[in-house]
């Protein structure tokens, strides 16, 4: 198990002041920091070798190249896809899942069929669904949640019928913290012949994933929730599955042969990679994931259930505050979301924010949740590597000076 406190010294922004408070950084769904390892790879790659990947036939062009086509077999590996060819370096998961909603999506989704989603799921595993349901003529069927935050499997089953195309489903929750059971809606997906695209945006980065185990048939995460740079995501898919799609863009890279009315495909990955790849960023991502893989992501995943076991044990002692999600941390990753006394979660995280504490407060991207959940938005802490129990104690520390500046709520003392 490795010790948090020896790792933030790998991470220099967790060395900077914010209004003059030790920076206490609770916002790691919505990006995490990165390490000294990371942003030292980006640095050399461009001091040492850039160079356009794939067309040059000196020797920058062959490191970059090889670098960039390295990074990509380090992500296979970290999600034990069966090659590198079943990796596909998009911008973030959001364009990933877009990609399959218009290219798989449109080639197989008629009108009439289903794609059945829940109702945690981030608009990035929302709103192209949407697209193509309007474009299509099928229909989207949403699947409930409990009242403790997790999913009504029963339902799941139900809800999966003839018609049901595609099962497209968050691993992990941003908002409840929830981990959803995908290797067994995989299974009740392929028993009805639909498919099964997992949003792993929040679980890839924290917990083991292992497509082949899971049985997926996509696999959608970002490089910034996971250590690496902005501007690289993956989408994973299953061989048979990517051959038959046709591309999303056209341009260079992702050709054969071009004639005057028609073109051909380049092989796996790269007919999906139309243009000049973030080559730069794809490496730095390598790094990343050489600096999760030498933690381990089994003591990740432990780290991260001892830690939110504290969080919610700490919390749960502050009068007048609402966390959402299991309670039982067995379920849930390292997300606690909570509204406190009334205030509104954007006057919170203000007050936090002045106490050096960063958390996120809105709908987190989720407004189908907050509708079912019934609150207007949340305030969200988010933990990661370098997070300890001293940071949690932080924040609640940081919400009794929220209860002084805002004193009582409604007449009512906090
Ligand atoms: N899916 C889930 C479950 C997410 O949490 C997010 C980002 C995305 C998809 C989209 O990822 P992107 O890299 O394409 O933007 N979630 C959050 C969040 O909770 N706060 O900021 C971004």
């Amino acid at each position: 198990m490795f010790d948090p406190r020896a790792l933030r010294a790998d991470f220099p922004i967790l060395e900077r002041r914010v209004h003059d408070k030790r920076l206490v950084y609770l916002d790691n769904a919505a990006t995490s920091q990165k390490p000294r390892q990371v942003i030292q790879a980006l640095a050399r790659y461009y001091e040492c070798s850039n160079a356009n990947v794939h067309r040059g036939l000196h020797t920058l062009a062959e490191e970059a190249t090889e670098q960039y086509e390295g990074a990509r077999r380090k992500a296979a590996r970290f999600i034990n896809a069966s090659g590198p060819d079943e990796i596909l370096f998009t911008r973030n998961t959001t364009e990933a899942i877009n990609l399959v909603a218009l290219t798989w999506g449109r080639a197989n989704v008629r009108a009439g069929d289903e794609i059945l989603i829940t109702e945690m799921e981030h608009h990035s595993n929302l709103v192209p669904w949407q697209l193509l349901c309007q474009a299509t003529g099928a229909r989207l069927r949403y699947a409930r949640i409990c009242p403790d935050g997790t999913l009504d499997l029963d339902q799941v089953a139900a809800l999966i019928g003839e018609r049901t195309r595609l099962v497209a489903m968050t691993h992990m929750s941003n908002v409840l913290g929830t981990i959803n059971p995908v290797g067994g809606v995989a299974r009740l997906a392929h028993a009805r012949g639909a498919l099964l695209l997992v949003d792993g945006a929040q679980s890839v980065p924290h917990l083991p994933v292992d497509v082949r185990a899971l049985d997926c048939d996509f696999l959608a995460f970002s490089s910034h929730k996971m250590l690496g740079p902005t501007g690289v995501g993956v989408l994973y898919g299953r061989r048979e599955l990517l051959q038959a799609m046709p591309p999303l863009f056209g341009g260079g890279e992702m050709i054969s042969r071009v004639e005057e009315q028609f073109s051909t495909w380049n092989e796996l990955p790269w007919k999906f990679e139309a243009g000049t790849p973030n080559i730069a960023d794809a490496i730095a991502f390598g790094a990343a994931l050489d600096y999760l893989s030498a933690l381990g992501m089994e003591a990740v995943r432990e780290h991260e259930r001892q830690l939110v076991a504290y969080a919610l044990e700490a919390l749960g002692q502050v009068p007048a505050i609402t966390i959402y999600g299991p309670p039982d941390p067995a379920q849930r990753g390292g997300v606690v979301a909570f509204n406190f006394g009334g205030i509104h979660p954007h006057d919170v995280a203000t007050v936090l924010d002045y106490e050096g504490v960063a958390v996120r407060a809105g709908h987190h991207c989720c407004q189908v949740l907050m509708r079912t959940l019934d609150i207007p938005a949340a305030a969200r802490a988010s933990f990661y590597v370098y997070n300890t129990e001293e940071d949690v104690d932080a924040l609640v520390e940081a919400l009794n000076s929220v209860r002084e500046v805002f004193g009582s709520v409604a007449g009512r003392p906090l």
